[in-house]
């Protein structure tokens, strides 16, 4: 399979307990390049656009407001399947059902305050990639 770039944020529960080294560290580690980085603190109403797809459920207001909490790192990862194996070393929402080794199961607080998030898809890391990053951002 062809070389794929995904979407990669360190959530503010781990940039306030200096964990964007280590959590970039594991991803590097399973073998996902960082193409493009940068350290920026959300607004409400960018938070609010970013996670529209989420607007109707009940944790919408309690994750807008973490996220917008304190500053975040966004990341272009690059690797072979890079979507899915972000996923895997994310491991899954609830800390709780992470399995071992994975970034959540070593880092999340709880299911809101989960550490990472990860594109689910090839059209949605299209689509955050381009909201956080122009083309000369990502440098291969
Ligand atoms: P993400 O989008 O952050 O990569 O995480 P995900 O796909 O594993 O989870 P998703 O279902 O897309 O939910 C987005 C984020 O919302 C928060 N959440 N809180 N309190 C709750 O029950 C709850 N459920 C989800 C988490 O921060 C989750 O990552
Ligand atoms: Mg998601």
């Amino acid at each position: 399979m062809a070389l794929e770039r995904t979407f990669s944020i360190i959530k503010p529960d781990a940039t306030k307990r200096n964990l964007t080294g280590v959590i970039t560290a594991k991803l590097e580690e399973a073998g996902l390049r960082v193409v493009a980085s940068k350290r920026i603190q959300l607004t409400l109403a960018q938070a609010q656009e970013f996670y529209g797809v989420h607007k109707d459920r009940p944790f919408f207001g309690e994750l807008t407001e973490f996220m917008t909490s304190e500053p975040i790192v966004v990341q272009v990862l690059e690797g072979e399947d890079a979507i899915a194996k972000n996923r895997e070393v994310m491991g899954a929402t609830n800390p709780a059902e992470a399995a071992p080794g994975t970034i959540r199961k070593e880092y999340a607080l709880s299911i809101g305050e989960n550490s990472v998030h990860g594109s689910d898809g090839p059209d949605t890391a299209k689509e955050e990639i381009a909201y956080f990053f122009s083309g000369l951002e990502l440098v291969g």
